[in-house]
């Protein structure tokens, strides 16, 4: 179910419109993200890289790269683990290569997503110290693998920790009690904060594991270098993206700035992937990162081999990128049909519970032991979306039952999962997202013990859609239009605005497209102004309440976009929903 609220937030629009250059709707608009103090302001319109923070903010940041010079200068053997996703890719690609320009003696190891599962385990470690390697670097885990770092160190080796997961703690007396790995070098946005040094804090948790490679990358090399201000930089802002960060503070800059120099980019796997996926040439967006390019490189740890994607970013030979990425073009398409599948089952599962139990679980665990592990986090997502409520999507692994979540705002998923942590194999993640195994005879009580738990109320699971601007359409021209490009990227933690209109009649409608997916319409406001409109969501739904009630005003949600059609330029409103 969804909810329309307006924003109702005050200050002096024509004020701040002044003062920055911006339409009083573009004030209102910043005002609507809380965007406030002119700090926050100026950074949000018109931040650089350069106010991205200093690396060396992070904790235990320096003295990783004080052992990392010495291992180099030693030629001691140094491995990078990364973890099979997107940013756990991503940020392999940026230590070795960064390390490998500075002549350190480094290669790779990236799980087996069905072998060894989420993260270092004790094979990696052991097979580290038969290969004679020195020094352990993590990058996108290792804050969790408090016994294998443990083992890790017991076998002689260095390990240096670069993560941005959350800590592991234990709760007593409501008092959190963090848990490190006993590594030489811990370094996460997430560290709690030195209560003796609290300027220390790192002013934005919410980056990345990429991000922090990048960091950490931008200390061993010149900062204006160009493997650091461009070939990584693009990296960082896939990464972001694709572990759906909240493109807030600096992430909205990395991501910013990685997109204009990715339309022209010179990274050879980037250049192969674009052109592949029939984006060569075009602009390129968030979304494009998030459900174009992420997914092909998802492919692989999903249904192959993770190396794969590596190779693709580290390739250096034209022919072999267009190759790798062609293959993994094709691996996400046939991971898309058995997406689809998998979420067709679940939403059986779960209105099955329903209409036997007359109300969903507030929070759905779901097992499909049919599915393929890999598949588990998309199809969560695709059933939080529908049901507006957590879910886990569980399905039958090697030698366990295997996992994942995705939340909601009000859920913290990593949190709850702590207080029912007995029941797991192993967990780990964020509030918003997180990965398990358990054994299949907990997975019943796990069901029963998050919810019992759970304190979301009904008003917390309605879908909540905040309006930005009341907006009669005369106002959403192209000047508006232009100037809503400075709240770009749209993406997580900031998506597009929502205009709204009452009181519309609609003049003109019709369902067009190959599939019958587009409503067309032709719309007139209050004042009179009429707008082409286009609706794609509940097509049929839509239309069938307009031929039944012909002539009666309806209520829409719009964004303004441009049609170029045979040559001539019209503005034409993308309907988001209405009633
Ligand atoms: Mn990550």
């Amino acid at each position: 179910m969804k909810k329309w609220f307006l924003h109702t937030k005050k200050a002096d629009f024509d004020e701040i419109g002044a003062k920055y250059y911006i339409s009083p709707i573009v004030a209102r608009i910043l005002r609507n993200r809380g965007l406030t103090d002119d700090k926050q302001i100026r950074m949000y319109l018109h931040g650089t890289l350069a106010d991205c923070y200093n690396a060396s903010l992070l904790t235990d940041m320096e003295r990783t790269v004080e052992i990392l010079e010495e291992k180099i200068r030693t030629r001691k053997k140094i491995r990078v683990i990364g973890d099979y996703d997107v940013d756990g890719i991503c940020s392999t690609y940026i230590l070795v290569k960064a390390l490998q320009e500075r002549g350190a003696v480094v290669d790779a190891a990236i799980p087996h997503r069905i072998r060894d599962g989420y993260g270092l385990n004790e094979s990696l470690i052991e097979e580290a110290a038969a290969d004679g390697i020195d020094t352990i670097l993590t990058c996108d885990n290792g804050i969790a693998a408090i016994s294998q770092i443990a083992l890790a160190k017991e076998l002689g080796m260095t390990v240096l920790v670069t993560d941005h997961h959350e800590i592991a703690f234990t709760e007593k007396d409501g008092q959190r009690i963090y848990e490190l790995p006993a590594a030489d070098a811990v370094v996460d946005p997430k560290c709690p904060t030195d209560t003796n040094h609290p300027e220390n804090a790192y002013p934005f948790p919410g980056i990345c594991g990429a991000v922090v490679a990048w960091k950490l990358a931008g200390l061993l090399h010149p900062q204006n270098s160009p493997l650091i201000r461009e070939d990584f930089l693009q990296i960082a802002a896939l990464a972001t993206v694709c572990d759906v960060m909240e493109l807030k503070d600096e992430n909205r800059i990395i991501v910013r700035e990685g997109l204009r120099l990715m339309t022209n980019t010179t990274q050879v796997g980037l250049r192969a992937l674009l052109k592949v996926t029939g984006l060569w040439g075009k602009e390129i967006t968030a979304y494009h990162l998030g459900f174009v390019l992420g997914p092909c490189l998802n492919a692989t740890g999903r249904l192959d081999t993770a190396s794969r994607a590596l190779g693709l970013l580290q390739s250096t030979s034209k022919e072999e990128a267009i190759r790798i990425a062609q293959e993994l073009a094709d691996l996400n398409e046939s991971r898309k049909q058995m997406t689809q599948e998998g979420v067709e089952n679940a939403i059986g599962l779960a209105e099955e519970q329903l209409s036997r139990e007359g109300h969903p679980d507030k929070v759905l665990v779901l097992y499909l032991p049919q599915l393929h592990e890999s598949l588990a986090g998309i199809v969560a997502g695709k059933i939080r979306e529908k049901y507006t409520r957590p879910a886990f999507i569980l399905t039958d692994g090697e030698d366990s039952v295997k996992g994942s979540g995705r939340s909601i705002d009000g859920y913290d998923m990593y949190a709850e999962m702590t207080r029912c942590r007995d029941l797991f194999l192993k967990y780990g993640g964020h509030k918003m997202a997180a990965g398990l195994s358990i054994l299949p005879e907990n997975v019943t009580v796990l069901r029963q013990r998050l919810n019992t738990n759970c304190t979301l109320s009904e008003e917390e699971l309605i879908d909540k859609i905040y309006i930005d601007v009341a907006l009669p359409f005369r106002y959403a021209d192209e000047a508006l239009m232009a100037q809503l490009k400075l709240l770009e990227p749209w993406g997580n933690g900031n998506s597009k605005p929502v205009f709204a209109q009452k009181n519309v009649q609609v003049l003109e409608s019709r369902i067009v497209g190959k599939n019958h997916n587009v409503l067309k319409l032709r719309l007139r406001d209050e004042a009179g102004c009429v707008r082409e409109a286009v609706y794609f969501d509940e097509v049929q739904s839509f239309a069938e309440f307009l031929s039944q009630n012909p002539g009666q005003p309806v209520s829409v949600l719009y964004y303004p976009s441009i049609n170029e059609y045979l040559g001539s330029r019209t503005i034409e409103l993308i309907i988001t929903d209405w009633c």
